[in-house]
C-alpha cells in the first residue's frame, strides 16, 4: 500500500534535493522512508498516515518541555498578534538577554541571531577580530553548524554520510581550521607548544551531541581551558546543543568551567529560529556597531521566535526539572541497557541531562574513532524495528538521541518494551 508519507517523500524529491531540507531527515543513512510528521503533542508525534510515535529526536533538542506545551503556544499567539517582525529592537531582547546572563554567568554580553549556524559562525568572526588571529582550531566529528571554515572534519550529517568534508568549501578556508582528537590532551599541548600563540579560538561541543553521544574528560577541559587562557586564545563553548539540557546553565555550569564564549541555539528558541552567542564584555564590544567586527540580520531577536524561548526557559526554571529530566533520561538508557544484554547484543548508551547516546559496541567511545566502532547494520537493524513499533530515534548512528519533560513513566516503559523486541531481532 503506497503510504502518504511514500507520496509525499516522492514528490519532494522532485523539487527539494534529497526531498529534505536537512540532509539527515532523508534516512539514507537507515534506509527506507523519512516520517512526514503532521503533529505532535506532549513526547508523542503523529504522521501524515496517522500513525503516532514517541519522540527521542525532539526536533534535535529544542522541544524540551514537549510538543505544542500550552503555555509556550498562549505566549506565542499573544505575540504574533502584536506583528511578526519589527526589524528594530524590543523589550523582549532585553529580558532574554538578562534571563541568559542569569543562567549562563559567562555570557557577560550577547547578541541574538536565528540559528546555530549563524552563532558559530558569528562568535568566529569576533573572537578573529579580537585576537587579530586567523586559525582556527576545533574536534573531529564535533558539528558547529554548517558556515564553510567549520565544515573539515565534522559531525552530524557529514559522518551520517562519511564525508567529514563538504563540496563548495575553498581550499584556502578550510586550511585556517585545524583538527584535534576529541579528548586527546597531548594533541592540545602539542598543537600549543608549536602555534598557540596563532590561534583565534578553539570551538568545542563540551559534550558531543553530533558523532551520537560522547562525553568530555575533565581533566581534557580542564588543560583545554588553561592552554586558551595562557596564549590569549579565545575558548568558545558551542552549547548549542548542550545549553539548558544537560543542566540549567549547560555544560559549562556541570563541569565548573568558563569559556570565554558560548553559542546557543535549539532550547533558546522553544522551537522557533533563535541562535545566540555571548561572552566577555571586553571580546563583544569588538562588534559592530561598537567595534569593527560586522555581524547583522533583520530577523535577529525576531519577537515571536524570542517569546516561544523565554516561555520556555521560564519553564525549565521550574525545580527539580532537570533533576527529573537527568533521572527519567538515566531510567531510558538503564533500561536499554538491561533490555540489550537480556537479548545477548554488544550495546552500550549513556546520557548527560535530557540527552543520550546509543552504542553498537562494548564500551562508550571517548573519540570519533571509537565512535566509528559501533556496529552501524545493528544500528539500523534496530532503528527501524523500533520505527515500525512507534519509537522515533534519530535516523543515523551518529546523531545523539533527547528526553523532554513530557516523557512519561509510560512512555518509558513503552519504548523499553519495543526494544527488548528491537534486540531480539538483531540477534534473530
Ligand atoms: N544537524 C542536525 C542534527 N545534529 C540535524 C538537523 C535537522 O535535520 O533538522
Amino acid at each position: 500500500m503506497i503510504s502518504n508519507n511514500q507520496t509525499l517523500f516522492e514528490k519532494s524529491q522532485q523539487l527539494i534535493p534529497g526531498g529534505v531540507n536537512s540532509p539527515v531527515r532523508a534516512f539514507r543513512s537507515v534506509g527506507g522512508t523519512p516520517v512526514f510528521f503532521k503533529k505532535g503533542l506532549g513526547s508523542r508525534l503523529w504522521d501524515v498516515d496517522g500513525k503516532e510515535y514517541i519522540d527521542y529526536i525532539n526536533s534535535w533538542g529544542p522541544m524540551i518541555v514537549g510538543h505544542a506545551h500550552p503555555d509556550v503556544i498562549a505566549a506565542v499567539q499573544a505575540a504574533a498578534a502584536n506583528s511578526l517582525s519589527f526589524g528594530a529592537p524590543t523589550g523582549l531582547e532585553l529580558e532574554i538577554a538578562e534571563l541568559i546572563y542569569k543562567l549562563v554567568p559567562s555570557m557577560e554580553q550577547v547578541r541574538l541571531v536565528s540559528s546555530g549556524t549563524e552563532a558559530t559562525m558569528s562568535a568566529i568572526r569576533v573572537a578573529r577580530g579580537f585576537t587579530g588571529r586567523d586559525k582556527i582550531v576545533k574536534f573531529e566529528g564535533c558539528y558547529h553548524g554548517h558556515s564553510d571554515g567549520l565544515l573539515v572534519k565534522a559531525g552530524s550529517g557529514l559522518l551520517t554520510f562519511g564525508e567529514p568534508d563538504s563540496g563548495g568549501v575553498p581550499a584556502s578556508i578550510a586550511a585556517h581550521t585545524l583538527t584535534l582528537e576529541y579528548n586527546n590532551i597531548q594533541q592540545l599541548h602539542d598543537l600549543f607548544k608549536q602555534s598557540g600563540d596563532e590561534i583565534a579560538c578553539v570551538i568545542i561541543e563540551p559534550v558531543v551531541g553530533n558523532m551520537n553521544l560522547i562525553v568530555p574528560h575533565m581533566e581534557f577541559l580542564q588543560t583545554l581551558r588553561e592552554l586558551c587562557t595562557k596564549h590569549g586564545t579565545v575558548l568558545i563553548f558551542d552549547e548549542v546543543m548542550t545549553g539548558f539540557r544537560v543542566a540549567l546553565g549547560g555544560a559549562q555550569a556541570l563541569y565548573n568551567i568558563k569559556p570565554d564564549m558560548t553559542t546557543l541555539g535549539k532550547v533558546i528558541g522553544g522551537g522557533l529560529p533563535v541562535g545566540a552567542f555571548g561572552g566577555r564584555k571586553d571580546i563583544m564590544q569588538c562588534l559592530a556597531p561598537v567595534g569593527k567586527v560586522y555581524q547583522a540580520g533583520t530577523l535577529s531577536g525576531n519577537p515571536v521566535a524570542v517569546t516561544a524561548g523565554l516561555k520556555t526557559l521560564e519553564l525549565i526554571q521550574a525545580p527539580d526539572f532537570h533533576a527529573k529530566l537527568t533521572a527519567q533520561t538515566a531510567k531510558l538508557i538503564d533500561g536499554l541497557k538491561a533490555a540489550a544484554f537480556d537479548a545477548g547484543v554488544i550495546f552500550n548508551a549513556q546520557s548527560v541531562g535530557g540527552m543520550f547516546g546509543l552504542y553498537f559496541c562494548e564500551k562508550c567511545p571517548t573519540t570519533y574513532h571509537e565512535m566509528m566502532q559501533s556496529n552501524k547494520q545493528h544500528f539500523n537493524q534496530f532503528f527501524h524495528s523500533m520505527l515500525d513499533q512507534g519509537i522515533y530515534l534519530g535516523p543515523s548512528a551518529f546523531e545523539a538521541g533527547f528526553v523532554s519533560a513530557a516523557h512519561s513513566d509510560e512512555d518509558i516503559a513503552l519504548t523499553l518494551v519495543a526494544a527488548e523486541k528491537a534486540f531480539r531481532a538483531i540477534v534473530g
